[in-house]
């Protein structure tokens, strides 16, 4: 070859790396930490409350470190959980898909002994009669393996993936381990252990796997914060995907004693448990053991963090004031939730957003920050939320949706809620009738509006009956010999604590 051809050609082929190395955006190189693809940590905590955090008003609970990560961050006001109770929120979350698209809309009970595990579950079409005036969709036993996780897609692009703390998906053999992530401790057959306190929870069931040895008293909170440093200590070279699903701040009531003795001392305000409040003292330490490793490995600014929960607060433990109701309910008290997110260089510090979020934004939300493309088998509901945090971008949905369709003791009739705007309409399924709210104008949900405003409840009502068919809602039916439970709806009370 003539030396100029050859250079020509050289000069050709260097081009073309370059401008593939380009494409490749992030692409892994460990000589160059700046081309490293970013980490994620997302951090779900259990039950807390839109306010339980001081960034979003509270005075009783102290969160330090959560409050840092909201000034270095980006603060959503109007972020939801997909469900107002846990494993819908926690299937959401992981698979970007809406609950009741996936058929997890409620908490997962255990399979009775004898269930078939080689079956689809629940068997299409499966209804049962609770005895409260509707028969319900039978909630599933399980997440099934061939929902597509973002554990999965990290995995599939060379990511160390790890989930400590609450799964509240299945038993095993329905384990993290079998949803994409290839390191798991702490999860259990049911969703909330019986003690904080090590030896935790040993009977079969409540039994935490991983967690079978420890220094005796230790409390689990601190053991999950262990083990998501020690996780980040071992993984700080490669890209990791951490989910941190700690059990706290969900029922039973348990708290270090010290912490506990503090917000004893401290006056309550509008807050009523000082041991709720030092759960949370302890959930905020465990978030700041975190962000000190990701900045001891020198892995802060290449590492998105969010923070967020899974339902709103439990009624009787927290008061969601000005919102109305708690967990498990429809009002804003049971779904509004915080959700924060961390990514310097990216995120402006000191940044909120109104956009109205969900749990279902975050799969997409990874994926884009990874560079990587979203699926389009299946239909993944949620929307990147990268363009809102960085400020250059809006959400393009006609709004956010929910489907709850199970009785919840005396506090939930089986609902449907759509949020667009500053509207938000519930249905209520038992006794038909629509409840229509302006929440820039109503937060607490106090004004019914479907008489003043009969066409937006409308147009409302529609969009939801189109939404509800389009994701294959089940919809509860009449009972043969249903009596009409008029008046019974949900009430800011709630009595159940169960996930
Ligand atoms: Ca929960």
């Amino acid at each position: 070859m003539p030396s100029r051809l050859f250079f020509l050609f050289a000069g050709f082929l260097i081009l073309v790396i370059v401008i593939g190395l380009t494409k490749l955006g992030r692409a892994a190189d460990p000589e160059n930490p700046e081309e490293t693809p970013p980490n994620f940590v997302v951090v779900l905590i259990d039950d807390l409350g839109w306010k339980d955090l001081g960034c979003y008003g509270a005075t009783y609970y102290e969160t330090p470190h959560i409050d840092q990560l909201a000034a270095d961050g980006i603060r959503f006001t109007d972020a939801y959980a997909a469900a107002a109770v846990c494993s819908p929120t926690r299937a959401a979350l992981l698979t970007g898909r809406y609950p009741a698209r996936i058929g997890i809309t409620d908490w997962m009970r255990m399979a009775p002994a004898g269930t078939r595990t080689d079956l689809k579950d629940p068997p299409a079409g499966a209804f049962e009669n609770v005895g409260e005036g509707m028969l319900t969709p039978r909630n599933p036993y399980r997440m099934e393996l061939e929902e597509q996780t973002i554990a999965e897609l990290l995995t599939d692009a060379g990511y160390k993936t790890g989930q400590i703390g609450k799964w509240h998906l299945g038993a095993e053999p329905w384990y993290p381990d079998r949803q994409g992530f290839s390191f798991h401790r702490g999860g259990s057959d049911l969703g909330q252990p019986p003690n904080y306190f090590f030896p935790f929870s040993p009977q079969s069931a409540h039994r935490l796997s991983g967690f079978e040895s420890g220094p005796d008293g230790q409390y689990l909170t601190d053991r999950e914060a262990d083990e998501a440093v020690s996780f980040i200590r071992r993984n700080h070279a490669q890209p990791f995907f951490l989910f941190l699903s700690h059990y706290a701040v969900h029922t039973p009531i348990q708290a270090k004693k010290e912490f506990e003795e503090y917000f004893k001392e401290k006056p309550l305000g509008d807050q009523k448990n000082p041991a709720y409040a030092a759960m949370i003292a302890s959930v905020d330490q465990s978030v700041g053991r975190v962000l000190a490793e990701l900045e001891a490995q020198g892995i802060h600014e290449n590492t998105l963090v969010i923070f967020t929960s899974d339902n709103g607060g439990l009624a009787s433990v927290t008061n969601n004031a000005p919102l109305r109701g708690g967990k498990g309910n429809p009002y804003e008290g049971g779904i509004r939730v915080p959700l924060i997110a961390r990514w310097p260089g990216i995120i402006a510090p000191g940044s909120t957003s109104q956009t109205p979020v969900s749990s279902i934004d975050i799969f997409p939300t990874l994926l884009d920050a990874a560079g990587l493309p979203t699926p389009e088998k299946p239909t993944i509901d949620g929307e990147s939320l990268l363009g809102v945090m960085e400020g250059r971008d809006k959400l393009t949905r006609d709004g956010l949706f929910w489907h709850f369709p199970h009785y919840r003791g005396h506090d939930a009739t089986p609902y449907s809620i759509v949020r667009q705007g500053n509207y938000k309409l519930i249905r209520f399924f038992d006794d038909g009738h629509l409840e229509l709210y302006n929440l820039a104008q109503d937060p607490g949900e106090q004004e019914n509006l479907t008489s003043r405003e009969p066409e937006r409840t409308k147009q409302l009502s529609v969009l939801l009956s189109k939404w509800l068919l389009g994701v294959g809602a089940q919809i509860p039916k009449s009972a043969p010999s249903q009596k009409k439970t008029t008046g019974k709806n949900p009430t800011g009370a709630n009595r159940e604590s169960n996930s």
